[in-house]
């Protein structure tokens, strides 16, 4: 996976987002029938990006379990030849692989981070090049997050169907933009950026991969918003240093403009990179979290790429809507639960200054104690799955190493990180995830276990809970919340001696649904258990942060539990706030709170 395909004088990008065709292979028999051949006599229209499950009318493509195809036409201008050309899928969900001109050429495992294809030797330059697409949506043992295909065998026939062990629809497709690529031959692969502070001075200590045969050296350019240089250096390694910096900091983004040039031997300009970059510092000491030398109070959501219609797929309007309630709302922070977003979120939150938990898509990872495919201690955890989880982090440590949103890693979400096993596989995943990232960056992951059972929360920087006192443990009983949720909290810090972050706290709310006395699934049961929560973490001083759960309604698996969804949104699925949101702008918006947190005792 190279660099975000931004235009520059040197690069070029053709967004193929739009309609293609489409066909589901609800038989399995598309590989056998040669469809990546790409010659289909008939097919249905497909919106790219989208989720297919929501367009359509047909209850099997809501519900597919399998391959399904898309396929359009590609011109490749003939001025890119003797360039390099690739294509860029930021995510088939879960599985892709990719045919130019009925030939594969590439195949990828994971639904939430871009691949790659290089066709500098395969295009059809000039002409019209056949793009075929197959993604597959099963979930099994070795792909995060893990799934189940269940068979029953009954007299009358024999079901099948996805288990899934998470609670979000298993929306498909190809979520985010596909694109068709070109840079030079001799090319910059790769930046990394090591923001630090000394005094007023903010250093970027910067270093490139470069591609290609040409003879070449480097030079380095930041940039302020104005264009005016503020720094400058040259070689593979340099470190700029900007006098008098304007820092990032969390609701007053700042970010710079840092180049990076390839320049030939004969001064020849062969490729020239662009993209923003923040300087920032993060910390943790004691109890606190500190970006910038100040201590720092997350407050916000739990989140999720979701809304009707088109399911799971990047949508800018509806980003520039969540990103505008989250400032209404007063909230500085986010988690991507449950899967890294798209890199267009990862840079709005980098310019709007929303701190962010950047999350894996390691959810589901447990079995509530009945048995094990995860952890099997006696043959060294799953090793597949292992090794595609220890792929996953460096992979999109890779992809999100340079925001400055980015303040902390978390490897997982409730796993079963109380079962025997758990242990040293997460050791190893929080490890490579250490040695991946050149910030060294806090790592967290987040538990649902108890401070007594848990094994494996002294491996991390931050303690992240997930806890529904009064809603799945005492529904109803809002007068329990805060003593038993202080005294837990006050179990995690004397056991672990890290700062707590509540990741998620909700409950499920049906906007228009009035109750005095508050009872459970009314807006005032919402602002009563809200409230009583907040009573529990302002009394304890090691509690850095409050993540309610949810930002918004999304979609969920059918279930009894579960009304049209997960409904612990504050905002409705069509981002309208119920009367929660009121009483938590009332909160997070007080001008004394981020002081009041910070200087908790
Ligand atoms: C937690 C999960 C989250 C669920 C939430 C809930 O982390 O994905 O949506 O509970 O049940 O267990 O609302």
């Amino acid at each position: 996976m190279s660099l975000y395909p931004f235009e520059t004088e040197t690069r070029e990008a053709k967004d193929l987002s739009g309609i293609w065709n489409f066909r589901p292979d609800s038989k399995g028999v598309g590989r056998k029938e040669k469809w990546h051949l790409g010659q289909w006599s008939e097919s249905q229209m497909m919106a790219v990006p989208s989720s297919y499950n929501d367009v359509s009318q047909d209850v099997a493509l809501r519900d597919h379990v399998g391959d399904v195809w898309y396929q359009r036409p590609v011109f490749v201008p003939a001025s890119w030849k003797g360039d390099r050309v690739y294509l860029r899928v930021d995510a088939a969900c879960h599985r892709g692989t990719v045919w130019l001109n009925g030939k594969e050429i590439t195949s990828h495992k994971g639904g939430y981070l871009p691949f790659e294809a290089d066709i500098t030797e395969s295009a059809n330059y000039g002409g019209e090049n056949k793009l075929v697409i197959c993604v597959n949506n099963i979930l099994d043992y070795t792909i995060l997050p893990p799934g189940e295909i269940k068979t029953e065998k009954h007299a009358w026939g024999t079901i099948t169907w996805q288990d899934i062990q998470h609670d979000f629809f298993n929306y498909a497709g190809l979520h985010r933009p596909v694109r068709l690529c070109r840079v030079p031959a001799t090319y910059i692969a790769d930046i990394t950026t090591v923001p630090s502070v000394q005094g007023t001075t903010g250093s970027l200590k910067c270093s490139i991969e470069t591609s290609g045969s040409t003879p070449h050296t480097v030079e380095w350019t930041a940039r302020d918003h104005t264009g005016n240089t503020v720094a400058t250096g040259s070689g593979a390694n340099a470190t700029l240093k900007i006098l008098k910096a304007r820092l990032w900091e969390p609701g007053n983004a700042y970010l710079y403009t840092l180049e990076a040039k390839l320049v030939s031997k004969a001064g020849v300009l062969l490729d020239v990179y662009r993209f923003p970059v923040g300087i920032r510092t993060v910390q943790i000491k004691g109890k606190r979290f500190y970006i910038n030398g100040k201590p720092f109070y997350f407050k916000g959501f739990g989140k999720h790429e979701d809304a009707s219609i088109r399911g799971k797929a990047l949508d800018h309007a509806l980003n520039v809507k969540d990103f505008n309630l989250m400032r209404w709302i007063g909230a500085n922070s986010a988690r991507t639960s449950h899967y890294p977003y798209s890199e267009e979120f990862m840079q709005m939150a980098d310019r709007d200054g929303l701190v962010v938990i950047d999350e894996s898509p390691a959810v589901g990872l447990q079995f509530f104690g009945k048995t094990t495919k995860f952890f099997i201690p006696e043959k060294g955890g799953n090793p597949e799955l292992l090794r595609h989880h220890i792929e996953v982090m460096q992979d999109l440590i890779r992809r999100d190493k340079n925001y400055a949103c980015v303040v902390m890693w978390s490897v997982q979400n409730e796993a079963g990180t109380d079962e025997e096993g758990s242990r040293p596989y997460f050791q190893a995943v929080i490890e490579a995830t250490r040695k991946a990232d050149p910030c060294k960056r806090p790592v967290t992951g987040v538990v649902c276990t108890t401070p007594t059972t848990d094994i494996t929360c002294d491996l991390y920087d931050v303690v992240c809970v997930n806890r529904y006192h009064g809603w799945y443990w005492h529904p109803g009983r809002w007068t329990m919340i805060a003593p038993s949720m202080i005294a837990e909290l006050k179990a995690w810090y004397k056991n672990f001696k890290k700062p707590v972050i509540i990741t998620e706290y909700g409950a499920d709310t049906v906007e228009g649904l009035h109750m005095d006395p508050p009872v459970i699934f009314s807006e005032e049961y919402q602002i009563k258990f809200l409230d009583c929560n907040h009573e529990a973490f302002d009394a304890c001083d090691f509690v850095i942060g409050e993540h309610v759960w949810n930002f918004a309604d999304f979609a969920t698996k059918q279930g009894i539990t579960r009304v049209n969804g997960n409904r612990k949104g504050v905002f409705t699925r069509e981002r309208q706030p119920k009367s929660a949101a009121f009483a938590l702008k009332k909160r997070w918006s007080d001008p004394s709170f981020d002081e009041r947190m910070a200087a908790k005792k």
